[in-house]
């Protein structure tokens, strides 16, 4: 086994989306090693992490050829070069092309909703979550809904990439946009047979549920800063000591 190292910080949903693909292709710790990039201390714009990623983004793969930024492409080359079948990532073109577009759809429409209500949360004085950012990500949720209404997953009747790939990005939505199956049918399945999975919880939903808590406690922290007067920044404000390991 050649080098592999995922940089990257455990609470980000783009990271976790390259977790759980590990764990489905059965990469062990030893073989993946983590490195933690602590954005709340700014690591991701030091100079040594801007020579792998001048983006500033996590994750990033650093493995014998070079480095890789981007979960999607990440995900992509780990299941070409170490996946056992081509199941997650089929070889077929037209199947594969399905799964590009979802994957596509993950990366151009449903993470950047997600990021605008966290940077929101993060960034804006406000100590709402605007609606409308909120419609975005239910707009998102719909266009799902459609992606799966003949299908039991993303990209056909069996799981794939798509799959893992948005399953992080949905999950982390859940303290604002929460899912009901009334609204939802399809996708509230789609969901549970992704819990169902026996490397759910150890690739997404552990520290799916740090993020999901993390977000509606930074929210109420900044409100409770409003009411005090005092200022408020991500940064600084949080002890996010819990959260680095
Ligand atoms: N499309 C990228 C998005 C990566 C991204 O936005 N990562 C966030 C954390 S979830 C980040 O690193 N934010 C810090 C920054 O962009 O400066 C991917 O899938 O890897």
């Amino acid at each position: 086994m050649t080098k592999l190292i995922l940089h990257g910080h455990k609470l980000s949903p783009c990271v976790r989306s390259v977790l759980i693909v590990a764990e489905a292709i059965g990469l062990t710790d030893d073989q993946l090693k983590f490195n933690l990039i602590n954005l709340f201390n700014s690591e991701h714009l030091t100079k040594e992490f801007l020579s792998m990623n001048p983006v500033h983004s996590v994750p990033v793969l650093e493995c014998d050829e070079g480095y890789i930024i981007d979960s999607h492409a990440i995900t992509t080359y780990l299941v070409t070069k170490y996946a056992k079948n081509d199941k997650l990532y089929p070889k077929d073109p037209f199947k594969r092309a399905l799964v590009d577009q979802r994957l596509h759809f993950d990366s151009g429409i449903l993470y950047i909703r997600l990021r605008n209500v966290s940077m929101g949360i993060y960034h804006d004085k406000s100590t709402e979550i605007p609606k409308e950012r909120i419609d975005t990500v239910y707009e998102g949720f719909e266009f799902m809904e459609k992606f799966l209404e003949n299908d039991l997953y993303l990209a056909g009747n069996s799981l794939t990439l798509a799959d893992l790939q948005c399953v992080c990005t949905v999950t982390s939505c859940f303290g604002f946009a929460p899912i009901s199956e009334e609204r939802f049918p399809k996708l509230f399945n789609w969901l549970k047979r992704m819990y169902e999975l026996p490397y759910y919880e150890r690739g997404n939903g552990i520290e799916n549920l740090a993020y999901v808590n993390f977000l509606k406690d930074t929210l109420r922290k900044k409100k409770e800063a409003q009411m005090k007067g005092s200022g408020f920044n991500i940064f600084h404000f949080n002890d996010h000591s819990e959260l680095n390991s």
